[in-house]
């Protein structure tokens, strides 16, 4: 990168899929107080206000140099007046005292330690929290309190999950579902999506396309994967959903629809054996095992590149694609087709490149598209 001109401002798109976007965060200091106060949006169910600072957030992660004065931002897209009085606050004081408010106040603090358990989302958070609920400890002891399979698995493993996921146990994981995958059948496709696809060093979970060539036997592939790992005695947590799929009932209208595909959400236990250099975080712990939050989703392969495509994320990335091909293309995309309205057609793809030059869009690599 070093000796090439830097990007006139004017250039930069408001679209993240127009930008390049590494791991690499020059701004990490604003980007995290823009996703904290979009959290806390996020949580009073405030969706625009939440976009507005995951955008701003999306913008500055893809600069290749640190924002240091409000003048060096002029020309930027999606920084609004909200968004430069927090920036403004963090390069004059060090820190935003909205920031610090937020994260000093007792409904953040239990929304964020609530939200944090595999299975509760905000919406369960702030029940609890309207309640009165304040600590584990506290809806634990709440015999009203009826917890599902996944937030009793959530709560059960939690030290387990809520500690990163590296990029070596995530290989690992990566070896134990191909060694299944070839249990039966040659014919199998297997890819690591998610942050790891984008080149990140940790992770929250593993993320995994599995599927095969011939179309139709994708469901198949990955109950046996499944069958496989409680043989194995390696499954602590299994929520399969089957596949729901159907071309009739596409496109999609809504811009953060979950998709339709055979899917799986695990928790499995993965010995520091099976791990190139061992566990990570063992520290007076010698269980020699640890749990890991693994989802596993299974499109049939003609629609693979879709799929590759939205499990890849980022999810500001995929919200910006969607968003991009709707308003400047006329086209709506999701995990399962791109469709254009204008001519009433699927428009079919191979891999992401082919979706990419579908929409009129230079192709961003999985490692620039960390918006
Ligand atoms: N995704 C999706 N449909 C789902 C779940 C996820 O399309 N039902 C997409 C959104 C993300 C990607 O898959 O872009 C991976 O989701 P994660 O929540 O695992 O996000 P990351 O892998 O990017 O981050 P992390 O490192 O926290 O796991
Ligand atoms: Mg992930």
């Amino acid at each position: 990168q070093e000796g090439l001109a830097p990007t006139p401002m004017a250039l930069i798109s408001q679209y993240a899929c127009k930008r390049r976007t590494s791991t690499d965060n020059k701004n990490k200091i604003l980007t995290d107080a823009f996703e904290v106060l979009a959290e806390n949006y996020k949580f009073s169910d405030n969706k625009s206000s939440c976009l507005v600072f995951s955008r701003a957030a999306s913008v500055l992660k893809s600069l290749p140099w640190t924002v240091q004065s409000i003048e060096a931002t002029q020309g930027l897209p999606c920084l609004r007046e909200h968004t430069k009085a927090v920036m403004e606050e963090i390069l004059q004081f060090g820190h935003s005292f909205e920031v610090e408010r937020t994260l000093s106040s007792e409904r953040y603090q239990t929304l964020k330690l609530f939200t944090s358990v595999f299975g509760v989302g905000p919406k369960t958070a702030e029940k609890w929290y309207h309640r009165g609920l304040r600590s584990f400890r506290d809806i634990l002891a709440e015999p009203s309190i009826q917890l599902n399979r996944m937030q009793q698995s959530g709560f059960l493993y939690y030290g387990d999950i809520s500690r990163v996921v590296t990029k070596a146990e995530a290989q690992a994981l990566g070896n134990i579902i191909d060694e299944a995958v070839r249990l039966i059948t040659s014919d199998a496709v297997t890819a690591l999506t998610g942050g790891f696809r984008r080149g990140k060093e940790y992770g929250h979970d593993v993320d995994f396309i599995v599927t095969t060539h011939e179309v139709g036997k994708e469901e198949f592939v990955l109950r046996h994967i499944i069958d496989c790992f409680k043989k194995q005695g390696i499954v602590l947590y299994c929520d399969y959903q089957a596949s729901t799929f159907h071309m009739s009932k596409l496109p999609c209208q809504s811009f953060e629809a979950m998709d339709y595909y055979a899917k799986c959400f695990l928790i499995l236990r993965l010995e520091a054996s099976q791990v190139d250099g061992g566990l990570t975080c063992d520290e007076g712990d010698n269980r020699g095992w640890r749990a890991v939050r693994v989802d596993l989703v299974s499109p049939p392969m003609d629609r693979y590149a879709f799929a590759l495509l939205g499990w890849t994320g980022s999810t500001q990335f995929d919200r910006d694609l969607r968003r991009f091909a709707r308003f400047e293309r006329k086209m709506t995309l999701d995990n399962h087709t791109l469709y254009d309205t204008t001519k009433g057609e699927f428009l079919t793809a191979r891999s992401e490149e082919d979706i990419f030059a579908h929409l009129g869009l230079e192709y961003i690599e999985p490692w620039q598209r960390n918006a």
